[in-house]
């Protein structure tokens, strides 16, 4: 079975989403997801004008090798913009491998480990006490597991607040949003969050947070070291996590857990953080971390020092790549948790799929393939719109990390 066509498509159902359709001689066609939030259009060249050329003509069925020709063929390696790309095309040719052996995804990966995926929700709030009934609307509905942020005041923008309710969407329409940041102040206020929703909800449920890269090595030990009596069940991202060696500073200060990895897009830029036990969670996904191929591979090495899954899934992974990531955490022995943000009925539409959302889990469709397409006359209607996300800033101007 050979690849015929790369179709590359660019839609915006509320956000903008890049898809690739590699289709075959046979007739059978698979899906990947392309998008990088922010910098779409540089996967999309790359896509078009690189590998596009390299594809037409090869054998479909070839998964890794492709993924090897790909990547190390290429000799410029890694990276956000490389790395989407390489994955769209690998996790299409899952789908279609899948559909050609009339079996869902996860079974072609060992088959299934368990019945259904934890996800957590995100709750969140202008001020603490609308985080702690945001949190209470997630338990009804079911979830076991809720991540909790909360506006710091006097800070605009801070991040995981909305201003429309239920979703939080940072990127914006043209140039970036300017969001102020200001280490002391949060630090001052968090805790009290997680006090107040575990003196309200109690502790029998999963409790998250994301720090979203700001903090120091030290600032995030103590951090830990705050939220230890509300036993989170992770903070997310505390320092930067291309500086794999911070992490070990706050390793030994808290036993609060620690995850990162959704900007990681290879192996080799988590390799110290999982043999050196310094993360409890991994958050790298299908789409920014190479495809279903590459993903497996990193959770492979993370299977071996008991570090868990638990990959971004917020509105910018299409539906696309949360198919695939239902198949994959359907399947490897170690899955921790997912992040789940429901999309928007329009998103929906476009990107019709057989995975559901039951009383806090994802469930896998039983569709051969990846179980999820993309309607090409829907994504038509939607067209691209620029779009960047935040900058943050400090009080004195200077840059910070958003
Ligand atoms: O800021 O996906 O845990 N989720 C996150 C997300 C990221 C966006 C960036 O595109 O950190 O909200
Ligand atoms: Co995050």
């Amino acid at each position: 079975m050979n690849i015929t066509d790369v179709r590359v498509i660019v839609t915006s159902p509320g956000r903008n989403f890049v898809t690739i359709k590699i289709v075959t001689d046979e007739g059978i066609t698979g899906v990947g997801d392309a998008t990088l939030n922010g910098s779409e259009l540089a996967v999309v060249a790359y896509l078009t004008e690189h590998l596009r050329p390299l594809l037409l003509g090869r054998d479909a069925g070839r998964i890794e090798e492709t993924w090897q020709y790909l990547y190390r063929g290429a000799y410029w390696r890694r990276g956000p913009v490389t790395m989407p790309a390489i994955a769209a095309v690998d996790t299409a040719l899952w789908d279609i491998k899948g559909k050609a052996a009339g079996m869902p995804v996860y079974q072609l990966l060992g088959g299934a480990s368990r019945e259904r995926i934890m996800v957590y929700g995100h709750a969140q709030g202008t001020a603490v006490e609308e985080t702690v009934a945001d949190v209470g609307r997630f338990l009804a509905r079911g979830y076991r597991a809720v991540r909790a942020q909360v506006a710091v005041p006097g800070l605009s923008g801070t991040y995981g607040v909305g201003s429309d309710g239920d979703r939080y969407e940072p990127a914006s329409i043209g140039l970036p949003e300017e969001t102020v940041w200001s280490t002391p102040e949060y630090l001052a206020h968090a805790p009290e969050l997680f006090a107040e929703v575990r003196r309200v909800h109690g502790y029998g449920f999963h409790l998250l947070h994301d720090v979203h890269h700001r903090l120091s090595p030290i600032e995030a030990a103590s951090l830990g070291k705050a939220l230890e009596p509300y036993r989170m069940f992770w903070i997310e991202d505390p320092t930067p996590s291309e500086d794999q060696s911070a992490f070990r500073l706050i390793r030994q200060h808290t036993t609060t857990p620690v995850a990162t990895g959704e900007i990681i897009n290879s192996i080799f830029d988590c390799q110290w953080l999982i043999t050196e036990r310094l993360i409890d969670y991994i958050r790298t996904s299908v789409v920014h971390a190479g495809g279903i191929t590459h993903l497996r591979r990193i959770l492979a090495l993370a299977e071996l020092y008991g570090v868990r899954s638990g990959s971004h899934g917020a509105t910018d992974l299409s539906p696309v790549c949360l198919a695939a990531a239902v198949h994959v955490n359907t399947a490897v022995p170690n899955f921790g948790i997912q992040e789940y943000m429901p999309h928007t009925p329009e998103t929906d539409a476009v990107f019709p799929h057989s995975y559901r959302f039951d009383n806090g889990h994802l469930m896998p469709g039983g569709d051969p393939g990846l179980g999820v397409d993309i309607d090409e006359d829907a994504a038509a209607e939607h067209p691209y719109e620029p779009a960047y996300l935040p900058v943050a800033r400090l009080r004195d101007g200077s840059v910070h990390d958003w």
